[in-house]
């Protein structure tokens, strides 16, 4: 079948091509830079990623420098049809002769200037995270929310920096910039005070957040466990959800939003449902697009379920300005740059997927109370001649169709990633 051929069969259902493509081509999507080298940043090389934050896998080639880390994300980007962003941690800073290495309470703009440019070459936005994990200051797996006023205070400084580190890319690329806060505190086993941390980390965070910076758009990471703090994480969702909604701005506009991760959750609780009841209280809502098997794993993003229900409920609910998707998952057993290619191209499908679906229909279908119709067409919508128009926006968006994205990362694998020692 022709990209005619499967235009013209949806049409018979009422349904655009030529709009769904043009939707999906330009939604931004924020790449995580992080799968490039397995979350280890070039602030601490030798140490690797840990506390808090886990990465397995020994497949070779991983990138090792800010070079190799650029021209791996390019190589990935090439793969992955629609517009993008960079999403950047803080312990990526660039340190050289003119900005040698400082503590991550010392960071400034002048170590993020070196990405900015990069983010102009090649037309790409960025967003920002604090790196709270990976790094001596954690104590007792604490961070915001320790007992201990100078841990406290590092991580703060951090976050400030980081503020405002945000807030100048923002205002050298004229745009907003996510700063997303994810702290990995939490215990092991169960808690004498449960109160007391998260009474800490709301201080903590009411500071953080005392400096308008109107390029930032804040957010909170929440979670719900980890290996290693299986009994209790200090920034859960309802503390952060609530957190969220008490933090108005001056306009009544909330001034820091709730990020979702589809990983951190009780197994059969789902991101997709909470995007809908988000949205009808926060202007935005940051997401982490991820695949959890069995717990926040961090697996790469797959063409599954649930993946295509965040993107129906982003596209059914009109959101596509105000969900705020990045990619978080880092998986060092296979090629680095597919794990991106894979994941990145999963999403955009699930995306184009759900602008696919009869939506309006559905909805009508719904609201008459005829489930029976609904559940018959949603099934039918499965297998409408998808493939075609999936390759028809890859070729507008220049990316590869099918295996041949493969191909090209295997080329780049003997002719790169292969000579890396
Ligand atoms: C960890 C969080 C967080 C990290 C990144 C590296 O559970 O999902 O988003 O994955 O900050
Ligand atoms: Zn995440």
């Amino acid at each position: 079948m022709s990209y005619d051929e499967a235009k013209a069969a949806y049409a018979a259902t009422g349904i655009d091509t030529e709009a769904a493509i043009a939707a999906a081509l330009a939604k931004p999507v924020s790449i995580h830079c992080w799968q490039g080298d397995d979350v280890i940043g070039f602030d601490n090389p030798d140490g690797g990623a840990g506390n808090g934050i886990q990465t397995t896998g020994d497949y070779p080639g991983r990138a090792r420098t800010f070079d190799e880390l650029k021209a791996d994300f390019l190589e990935a980007m090439r793969l992955i049809p629609g517009a993008k962003r960079i999403n950047l941690h803080a312990c990526y800073a660039i340190f050289d002769e003119a900005h040698p290495w400082v503590d991550r309470d010392q960071l400034s703009y002048e170590h993020f200037a070196p990405w900015v440019a990069f983010a102009r070459e090649n037309g790409l936005g960025i967003d920002f995270n604090p790196t709270v994990f990976s790094h001596e200051m954690m104590k007792d797996g604490l961070s915001l929310s320790s007992p201990d006023e100078e841990v406290r205070r590092f991580w703060i400084d951090h976050c400030i920096a980081c503020r405002r580190i945000a807030q100048r890319i923002g205002e050298e690329l004229g745009d907003e910039v996510l700063c997303n806060v994810w702290v990995p505190d939490g215990f092991k086993d169960v808690p004498a005070d449960r109160l007391g941390p998260r009474r800490r980390l709301k201080e903590a965070l009411d500071e953080i957040f005392s400096e308008p910076l109107p390029n930032v758009i804040d957010c909170v990471e929440s979670k719900f466990f980890a290996i290693g703090v299986e009994s209790y994480t200090t920034g859960s969702n309802e503390f952060y959800t609530a957190y969220a909604a008490s933090h108005l701005g001056a306009n009544g506009r909330p001034n820091v939003y709730n990020l979702m991760d589809a990983g951190h959750y009780h197994p059969s609780e789902y991101v997709s449902d909470k995007i809908g009841a988000m949205l009808l209280f926060f202007d935005y809502v940051p997401l982490h697009v991820t695949r959890p098997v069995n717990w926040d794993s961090d697996h790469v993003v797959n063409f599954d379920d649930e993946t295509r229900e965040i993107c129906k409920e982003i596209v059914r609910n009109g959101a596509m300005d105000r969900v705020l998707v990045g990619l978080d998952f880092f998986d060092a057993s296979i090629n680095r740059i597919a794990a991106w290619a894979i994941g990145g191209r999963a999403f955009e499908k699930a995306l184009l997927f759900a602008l696919l679906q009869p939506n309006e229909e559905l909805r009508e279908l719904q609201d008459a109370g005829d489930f029976t119709k609904r559940m018959a067409l949603m099934e039918e919508a499965k297998t409408m001649p998808f493939s075609e128009v999936w390759d028809e926006y890859c070729r507008r968006a220049g990316v590869p169709c099918g295996m041949a994205w493969y191909d090209e990362v295997k080329t780049y694998e003997t002719d790169v990633l292969s000579k890396r020692a």
